[in-house]
């Protein structure tokens, strides 16, 4: 037998797109249904992003579910660029008019929109087989296996919010999207450790061996992260291996010291710029990392999905309001002009902070210069500091 709901929006995927999604539609007075390929557990527990713009925080806070963040979420007003061994402070807000970032992690963001939406009432399916997303030019459905039953979700609208490996983007003709790639010859090696942070604030390190990132959870938490080959069995970084190479790249002339202990938590990530024209398609608009990819260098990637799903929501109030398609049909337009703003300073951190294999010696000379000047040019420094703390969410 099949399970047969209906809705007005069905959202694939319930990671902080769809999440976030969902609320915001349920504010509106918009019924919606999450399909889930993984556990509760498992998306509550996935260690992913760290750092949330000003505007993702204040949305949070603005639409009811930034209670838990307003008392847990680490403010910081700064960042730091070492290199040379020498550490360089981007006072974020002093530069921004007093804009800040919060440190919160994006599983406690998870876990508070999951917390909402079900308090609310809302419908989310977890751990979802064969989940396929189809009548995209007419009369749009969800199918999956859930719980041994067939599912079918009919709905106005699909809202492919499922990620760089969901279904949905797939499922739209060939020919019809254009993709931008770019795939960068490294990646990230990342760890959580159960020990204090060894800085107040982020530091983005560019070392001849190699890039590395000190940033935490909480004042218990580090989370640190190392470039590495691109195809590096996880095997080859025993634990010691880790904190030496962070020690030898984090090193500074007045002998800063990174504050070692037990490794809870580790992971390579391959590193990826990629965009996807346009993000709709008939009734299918995409969302987030379904969309788009970041490198993670700027802390881009969670935000992005955010202010999509605010465009998105604000179009589908419209035409549930009045019966327009102005904002729904505009909305790749609207999202893309913010999404390759953000391609760019994403690209741009990277190129600037990563070691190339293969650069020749001007190009070093080049990436040196640009790290001397972000650190020591007030208006370079101001750019770098505007983008990191987020563009505006409003297209202008
Ligand atoms: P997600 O989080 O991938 O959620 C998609 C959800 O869809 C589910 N799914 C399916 N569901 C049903 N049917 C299917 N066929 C499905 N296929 C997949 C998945 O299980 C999942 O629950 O995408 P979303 O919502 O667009 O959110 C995007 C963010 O997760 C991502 O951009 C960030 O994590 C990127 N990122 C960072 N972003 C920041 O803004 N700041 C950071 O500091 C930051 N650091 C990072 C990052 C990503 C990292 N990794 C591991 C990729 C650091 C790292 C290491
Ligand atoms: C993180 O804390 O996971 C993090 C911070 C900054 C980044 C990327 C990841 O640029």
């Amino acid at each position: 037998m099949t399970e047969r709901i209906r809705t007005q929006i069905g959202i694939v995927g319930g990671g902080p797109a769809g999440l976030m999604l969902s609320h915001l539609l349920h504010l509106a007075g918009i019924e919606s249904v999450v399909v889930e390929a993984r556990s509760r557990q498992h998306v509550e527990e996935r260690v992913r992003a760290g750092v949330l713009e000003q505007g993702t925080v204040d949305l949070m806070i603005a639409n009811g579910v930034g209670e838990r963040l307003k008392r847990q979420g680490l403010v910081h007003r700064g960042i730091e660029v070492r290199f040379d061994g020498g550490g360089h402070r981007i006072d974020l807000s002093e530069l921004t008019g007093g804009r800040t970032i919060m440190i919160y992690g994006q599983n406690e963001v998870v876990k508070d929109l999951t917390d909402a939406r079900i308090a609310a009432g809302g419908q989310i399916f977890f751990e979802c087989d064969d989940v396929r997303a189809a009548g995209l030019d007419a009369k749009p459905s969800i199918t999956f296996m859930s719980a041994g039953e067939l599912h079918e979700v009919t709905c106005d609208f699909i809202a492919g919010c499922d990620g760089f490996h969901g279904v949905c983007r797939p499922s739209i003709p060939a020919g019809a999207l254009t993709t931008y790639e770019r795939v960068y010859p490294f990646a990230w090696l990342g760890i959580l450790a159960a020990v204090a942070p060894s800085s107040d604030e982020l530091i983005y390190t560019s070392h001849e061996r190699g890039f590395a990132l000190h940033s935490m959870r909480s004042p218990e938490l580090t989370r640190l992260y190392i470039q590495c080959a691109p195809d590096e069995p996880i095997e080859n970084w025993p634990d010691e291996k880790i904190w030496d190479e962070l020690s030898r790249r984090f090193a500074t002339i007045d002998n800063w010291q990174l504050h070692r202990g037990p490794i809870t938590q580790k992971g390579i990530t391959p590193m990826r710029s990629f965009v996807v024209e346009p993000m709709q398609y008939g009734n299918l608009f995409l969302a987030g990392d379904a969309a788009h990819i970041v490198p993670p260098t700027g802390a881009k990637g969670l935000n992005l999905a955010i202010t999509d799903v605010r465009v998105l929501a604000r179009a589908f109030e419209e035409f549930y309001r009045s019966g327009s398609r102005v904002l729904l049909d505009g909305y790749s337009a609207t999202c893309l002009r913010r999404v390759w703003k953000v391609q760019r300073f994403s690209w741009w951190m990277t190129s600037m902070l990563h070691r190339f294999d293969g650069d020749s010696a001007f190009d070093r000379r080049r990436q040196h210069a640009e790290l001397d000047y972000v650190t020591s040019s007030r208006a370079a420094a101001t750019s770098l500091a505007e983008n990191y703390v987020g563009l505006p969410m409003d297209p202008v």
